[in-house]
Parts: structure tokens; C-alpha cells; sequence
């Protein structure tokens, strides 16, 4: 298989990409447009974007498609979203979890997504989400990369047997430990959480990502907690800090000191940004904070940051299209990242950074690489961000698991009539 007129991301030549046993074997610069080959399965890129699959580090797969069953979260905080997932936790089911789950991962496979990490609530004593996910990670390690986080939702330390079943969950296979500091019903508490979960990493070799500081008070101090067992322990590229909404309110004088201690750690961060600025500045009046982390500032220190969609159609949040594009319009936009220099390696946050945070291993267009892909509408990071156009194309080990024909306007343009 070879894909031919082919962009590559910074890089302004046309390629060849050759596939043998769906493996990348050779990139080849172009001289100029090729035509059509003969091989029908050949593939003309028409001098489109190929590009490493989408990743999803950040999605709630156990609660996905539930909205307003039984109640709707009329506030929009986090908090009553909490509350409306515990009436739906009871109705929970084998099969209800898969059902949504896979239309879940069905959607995000339509929009050019190969590798996911999905969250799992832990503070339910059967642990069906768990079970449910991990079953079905297994079953799909053919088709897509799936990660589970034990995510104690209620709390590790404040639900009743919080960290038994933490510990349970991760005996049955979970991938990474969570966590919620912030959740938790006192300081003392969430300090002793974060902690444990760092313990626990060690003592089961598994990833850490925390649910941290999701909230506006800018008192919630666990990220620098997180950061420095992070360092202590020497394990900062395997432990990420989700949402960290609280730096939003932090003071310049106490990020400046953070920030250091954040890139001696190495640790990963996701930002969600569609959920945040849904759920915070809900106890402002005018000014309302954007609750959105900082992620501008995060990149230009060379912090690791991806993003994530955190919900579609949930107790949280009852929008959601499992389009990663729409998520880096919204964060460019509200975290201001609209210079030229932020564009130019925007698809980072949806690709490669989402890909270091996973630890994902033989990621990214490379020889000897499994020849996963993407075909984007655009000829670079900034054209692609701006069309927001539809990913035409998704390649795994060679094969097409996606195609889409690209919608055509039919009517004859108006101005032509004048
Ligand atoms: N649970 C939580 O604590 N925070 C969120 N943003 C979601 C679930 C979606
Ligand atoms: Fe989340």
C-alpha cells in the first residue's frame, strides 16, 4: 500500500508513504504532484494532512449518554453533576455500560481517534464500570488502545471503602489509578489520597492520573502535592494531573514558584476545555472566571498538556460529538493561543502530547512505526485547525478501519448568478 501527495505535519514537500505488513517501510519526498497509481489499494492523499491518529487521554466511557436520566443537572456545577451520576449508578448494568460505551468509542473512531483513556468509577461496590471496561479493553486490543483509570468519583478516602475497591479495581486489571483530592472531605484527606495513589502506582506498576483540582477555589493546592511525589518518587512521565481548574484562580506570585516545581516533576496535564468552561465560574457572578487551566502558559514552559473531552452527553455535560477538533477550537480560543506560533503545532494537543501523557509506545509517522494514521482535511496544523473540516481517512496497521466521502455543495454558488 503506498499513500501518495501526501502533507506531512511542518514539513511544506508532498510524500509517498509505503506500508508493508502494516508497518510504515519508507517516506519518500516527492518531486511534485504524482498521478493516480493502477494499485486500487493505493491511496491519493490530494495533497492533504497525514497525520498521527487522534488520541483521547480524558473520557467518562461508564457514564457516557446518560444525561438526564432520571434527573437533569439544571445547575451546570460539577457538583450536582456528581449528585445526578449517583441516581443513575444504581441502574448500572453489564450491558447498559457496553451498549453506550462502544457507540461511545464508535463515535470517536468516526473522528480519526485510535487511542483512548477512559475513567471508570470506582465508589460503587459491585465495580460493574470497571469490570465492564476492562472486559471490553481487552476485546478491542486489536482495533483501539484502551486505557482504564480506577476513578474513585465519591472520593477514595471519604466514600465507604473507598480504597478497598480502589485496591479491588486495580486487582481486576485497571491500567492507571486515579483519584479526586479535591472531592475529598477535608485537606488532611486529600493529601492522604494523593499519597495513596502514588503508593499504590508503585505497588501495582500502573499510571497515575488524578482528577485535581476541579474547582474554583483557589486554595486547592493538591497539583503541587501531586507534582512533587511525582518527583520524589522519580515517576513524573507517568503521572498526570487532569483538569487543575484551580490554577485559573491561582496568583501569578504562587505560579510563578509552582511552575517550576511542575517542569522539574515532568508530569503530564489535561485540560479539557469544553467541559471546564461549562461547569466553573459557576458560583461567580460578573466577572465570571473561564475556569479553564493554564495551558497557554503550561506549553510555553514546555510543560506537557493534552486535551480531552472529558464527557459526551452525561451528567456533566449534555453536549458532545467526539470531535477532538472542536475541543482545540475551544481551547484556543479561551485560553487565547490565537498567535501564529500557537497554531503551528496545535494538532500536538490532540496527537503527540496525548500520546506521551498514555505512554503510548510506537506512536507517531515513523519507519518501522505500525502504519496508523489519520487523512485530514488541510495542508497544516493551522489549515486543518481552521477548516475544522472532517477526517476523511483512519488507517490502523494498514488497513482502513474509517472513510468518509467529503460532503460536496451542490447548489450552484450564488455569486456566480449576478
Ligand atoms: N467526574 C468529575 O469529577 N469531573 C468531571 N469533569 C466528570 C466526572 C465528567
Ligand atoms: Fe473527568
Amino acid at each position: 500500500m503506498q499513500i501518495i501527495n501526501a502533507r506531512l505535519r511542518q514539513k511544506p514537500e508532498l510524500f509517498t508513504l509505503h506500508i508493508e505488513n502494516g508497518h510504515f517501510t519508507k517516506i519518500e519526498k516527492q518531486d511534485g504532484t504524482l498521478a493516480d497509481t493502477s494499485l486500487n489499494d493505493d491511496i491519493n492523499a490530494d495533497g492533504n494532512l497525514v497525520c498521527a491518529p487522534f488520541v483521547e487521554p480524558h473520557i467518562h466511557l461508564d457514564a457516557a449518554l446518560t444525561a438526564g436520566e432520571p434527573e437533569w443537572n439544571q445547575s451546570g456545577t460539577l457538583f450536582e453533576g456528581i449528585e445526578r451520576w449517583s441516581q443513575r449508578k444504581p441502574m448500572l448494568n453489564e450491558a447498559d455500560i457496553r451498549k453506550r460505551a462502544l457507540s461511545t468509542i464508535e463515535l470517536l473512531v468516526q473522528n480519526g481517534v485510535q487511542a483512548i483513556r477512559t475513567h471508570a468509577d470506582t465508589t460503587d461496590p459491585t465495580l460493574i464500570g470497571v469490570r465492564t471496561l476492562c472486559a471490553l479493553r481487552d476485546e478491542l486490543k486489536d482495533k483501539i488502545d484502551l486505557q482504564v483509570v480506577a476513578f474513585p468519583q465519591d472520593g477514595m478516602l471519604s466514600y465507604p471503602s473507598g480504597l478497598k475497591l480502589m485496591e479491588e479495581a486495580l486487582e481486576i486489571g485497571a491500567d492507571v489509578v486515579g483519584g479526586i483530592p479535591h472531592f475529598e472531605y477535608t485537606r488532611e484527606l486529600g493529601e492522604k489520597s494523593v499519597k495513596l495513589i502514588i503508593e499504590l502506582a508503585k505497588k501495582y506498576d500502573r499510571l497515575v492520573d488524578v482528577h485535581c483540582d476541579e474547582i474554583d477555589d483557589p486554595n486547592s493546592r493538591f497539583l503541587e502535592f501531586l507534582a512533587c511525589e511525582a518527583l520524589f518518587h522519580d515517576m513524573g512521565d507517568k503521572v498526570t494531573a487532569s483538569h487543575t481548574t484551580a490554577m485559573h484562580s491561582y496568583d501569578n506570585a504562587y505560579c510563578s514558584k509552582l511552575f517550576r516545581l511542575l517542569k522539574n516533576s515532568g508530569i503530564n496535564f489535561i485540560s479539557c476545555p469544553t467541559e471546564s468552561i461549562h461547569l466553573q465560574g459557576r458560583f461567580d457572578t460578573y466577572p465570571k472566571r473561564r475556569g479553564v487551566t493554564r495551558v497557554k502558559e503550561l506549553r510555553e514552559a514546555n510543560i506537557n498538556v493534552c486535551l480531552g473531552q472529558d464527557s459526551i452527553f452525561d451528567p456533566w455535560y449534555s453536549l458532545g460529538n467526539g470531535k477532538l477538533l472542536r475541543t482545540l477550537d475551544f481551547a484556543m480560543h479561551i485560553c487565547q493561543m490565537m498567535g501564529y506560533k500557537d497554531y503551528e503545532s496545535a494538532l500536538d494537543m490532540i496527537t503527540d502530547n496525548s500520546a506521551k501523557t498514555m505512554c503510548l509506545e510506537n506512536y507517531g509517522i515513523k519507519i518501522g512505526n505500525p502504519a496508523n494514521f489519520i487523512l485530514l482535511e488541510g495542508f497544516d496544523d493551522y489549515s486543518v485547525l481552521r477548516k475544522q473540516g472532517e477526517v476523511l481517512l483512519s488507517v490502523r496497521h494498514g488497513e482502513i478501519i474509517m472513510q468518509r466521502q467529503p460532503a460536496q455543495v451542490i447548489s450552484k454558488p450564488w455569486i456566480s448568478t449576478i
